[in-house]
């Protein structure tokens, strides 16, 4: 059967629900229809979630984030789908309309909106499925890899690969970089096979898959060293701060070193004050997952055990918060300061739609929380 079908299916289940909650609670307990139609549609949109969950949207359902996840999704299309339909009911009644007649033209435009969304977005294919690592060989012992996560980077690229070699060098440390790239279209991934013929580097050219922790997780697959570390090409995080930040891991003192901007001697440089608020709400809605002074930094190494087997989920930005709340490293985890510089070169690929992805990313990260324990 075709998917529209079945969800229209789901659907006309959620209006018997929704149109027979209005009717009694509107009728029978007195409330003025508009909360009446709300109730209706809250309920209706929990009995739908499970339905669509079940059938309509059965084969996205395995491997693909959890349901949880998926129901927070849905919950935030059905809002959408709610002020629609509100909006259609208060303005067909106000035009002198039956509220019931009404109510249905309003659950028409509602629907599509949901069915739309929700395919897009909610179940949509392969946006934000869990990678799991595989329990692989171990890291070759004392080596590192550093992941570079880019997109038109190659301006950044070509400057900051020379001076984490020079890094590496002076400070006796063996090591590679891996860049991935999405395939960019200021050909950051050429650049970067140009510079591996002078340096250790491997790059991942990703010509469908796009996002920055996903590219990250790839990153993970590809490197080969006992420590991995994460960072920004944008020159963000100094290549100068490596050394520091891999001394405790290799000494055996902790698991996980996150470059922390708000641990004494760490700092930011040349932020905007806009960046500065929102990275300012970012930790404050992390609270509840860690203490950690910087749960939202990007720059960040660690021992490669620690994620062996966990299943990461790529959506978002913060790749590290995952790390911080779903490895291996049994609360070994060192802040090490470091001062961020807003970037020089290229565009920021932040924007409201990785607000909304992170609002998504906690409340998931919460729920394993729970679950857990
Ligand atoms: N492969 C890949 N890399 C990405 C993607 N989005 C961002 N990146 C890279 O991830 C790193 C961080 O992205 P930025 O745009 O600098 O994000 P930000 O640091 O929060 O924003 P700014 O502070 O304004 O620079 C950079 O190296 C980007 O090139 C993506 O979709 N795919
Ligand atoms: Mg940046």
């Amino acid at each position: 059967m075709k998917r529209f079908v079945k969800f229209c299916i789901v659907g006309a289940s959620g209006v018997l629900v929704n149109e027979g909650l209005l009717w009694l609670l509107t009728e029978f307990a007195g409330l003025f229809y508009l909360v009446s139609s709300a109730i209706g549609i809250e309920l209706s949109i929990v009995t739908n979630f499970i339905l669509n969950e079940l059938w309509t949207f059965r084969d996205r359902s395995r491997n693909r984030g959890g349901s949880f996840n998926r129901g927070v999704r849905f919950n935030l299309v059905s809002f959408g789908g709610l002020a629609i339909n509100m909006a259609v009911l208060f303005m067909l009644v106000t035009g002198g309309f039956h509220y019931l007649y009404s109510n249905l033209v309003g659950i028409a435009c509602a629907v599509i909106w949901n069915y739309v969304v929700n395919l897009k977005w909610t179940w949509s294919e392969g946006s934000f499925g869990g990678f799991r690592l595989p329990e692989t060989r171990a890291g070759a012992e004392g080596t590192v890899s550093v992941i570079i996560p880019t997109y038109n980077e190659k301006g950044n690229i070509e400057k900051i690969i020379p001076q984490i070699f020079s890094v590496f060098r002076s400070s006796n440390i063996s090591g590679e970089v891996v860049v991935v790239d999405d395939d960019s279209p200021d050909m950051t991934w050429k650049a970067a096979q140009e510079l591996g013929r002078s340096y250790n580097i491997k790059t991942v050219r990703r010509m469908t898959e796009k996002g920055l922790s996903s590219a990250v997780i790839e990153g993970f697959r590809h490197a080969s060293g006992e420590f991995i570390g994460v960072m920004d090409a944008d020159l963000s995080h100094p290549p100068a701060a490596i050394p520091d930040m891999l001394e405790p891991l290799q000494t055996g003192s902790t698991d996980l070193v996150i470059g922390s901007r708000h641990v004494s001697g760490g700092g930011t440089e040349n932020w905007p004050r806009r960046r500065k608020i929102i990275s300012m709400g970012a930790r404050m809605l992390a609270r509840g997952l860690t203490g950690l002074k910087d749960p939202v930094s990007g720059f960040f190494f660690f021992r490669r055990d620690i994620i062996k087997g966990v299943k990461l989920n790529p959506i978002g930005y913060k790749i590290g918060l995952e790390v911080i709340v779903k490895g291996r490293h049994n609360k070994r985890i060192t802040e090490v300061p470091y001062t961020f510089s807003d970037r020089k070169l290229g565009r920021s690929k932040m924007d409201k739609r990785e607000i909304l992805n992170y609002v998504i990313h906690l409340a998931r990260l919460y729920g394993h929380r729970v679950r857990r324990g």
